[in-house]
């Protein structure tokens, strides 16, 4: 419980960063977009990973100041990069939201606020929700994703595939994006045709929809050339870069693809 006590201090004292893993596009090799993924620099116990205080930070309603922080800097960090290396091509930000900010009435303010202060478009801004949060919901969440659409941001499905639910949501949410999880870009590369039944399914279905593929966790290159020959659009993964802090991306950026 010290960690409470200790998170809600961390915002106050700046201990947050957030690290980038880069986004390839699979057709052409080249970086078009990052994930930002948050991380405490806890003054005595290190870098601590989300997985370790985003839940106590949801439970405890924290996760609405620190989402707030995060989408600005992200944005922030984003603007950045378009000014300091304006022959790249537009690079897309991707942010996680989480459940409970989801549910907060005045998120698409916020998201319009730190694009406004910021200068970074909104078209190239991308909020990734996780199935198992969309699939737990209702009109709210469709009013607030629908006014988030209405800032001309994209909107993702993370862990696209686990949420062993009805596809129906697809088609009543406004949705650009699907990441596809890890556990299914695993078996990718595999003799066995079975392997890769999911992610094939998934892309076909993308494809149907008009919807971007985006495979997460992808780290050999056996997964890279059959993501390219179904055609997936984007990858990310240890195989490309694993999350960077600012100063390391800005190097990778400022070689050529
Ligand atoms: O690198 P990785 O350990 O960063 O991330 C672990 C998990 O934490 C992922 O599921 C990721 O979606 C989540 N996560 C990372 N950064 C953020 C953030 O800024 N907000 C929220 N809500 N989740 C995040
Ligand atoms: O938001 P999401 O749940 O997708 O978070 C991505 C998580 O996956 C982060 O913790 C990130 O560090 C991690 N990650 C990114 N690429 C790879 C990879 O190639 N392999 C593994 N094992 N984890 C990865
Ligand atoms: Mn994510
Ligand atoms: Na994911």
């Amino acid at each position: 419980l010290e960690i409470v006590n200790d998170l809600h201090r961390a915002l106050e004292r700046n201990q947050f960063v957030l690290h980038f893993q880069p986004q390839i596009d699979l057709r052409t090799n080249s970086l078009i977009g990052v994930e930002a993924l948050l991380r405490w620099v806890h003054p005595e116990r290190g870098l601590i990973p989300p997985l370790e205080f985003i839940p106590v930070a949801e439970e405890t309603g924290l996760i609405n100041d620190l989402g707030r922080w995060v989408l600005r800097a992200a944005c922030q960090q984003g603007r950045t990069w378009l000014d300091r290396f304006p022959d790249r091509e537009p690079l897309v930000m991707s942010v996680n939201l989480s459940g409970r900010q989801l549910h907060q009435p005045r998120l698409a303010e916020e998201v319009a606020a730190a694009l406004e202060d910021s200068g970074f478009p909104a078209d190239q801004l991308v909020l990734e929700i996780t199935e198992s949060v969309l699939m737990n919901d209702t009109a709210a969440t469709i009013h607030t994703l629908e006014a988030l659409k209405e800032l001309g941001v994209r909107l993702a499905i993370d862990d696209f595939g686990t949420g062993y639910s009805s596809l129906t949501y697809l088609q009543r949410f406004p949705i650009d994006i699907l990441k596809i999880d890890k556990s299914f870009v695993d078996g990718l590369g595999s003799a066995n045709i079975e392997e890769s039944a999911v992610t094939r399914t998934i892309v076909a279905l993308a494809k149907t929809l008009r919807l971007e593929t985006v495979a997460e966790g992808v780290e050999r290159s056996e997964h890279v050339r059959e993501l390219q020959s179904l055609h997936c659009d984007i990858g990310q993964g240890y195989f490309f870069a694993r999350p960077l802090d600012a100063g390391a991306l800005t190097t990778l950026m400022a070689q050529p693809d």
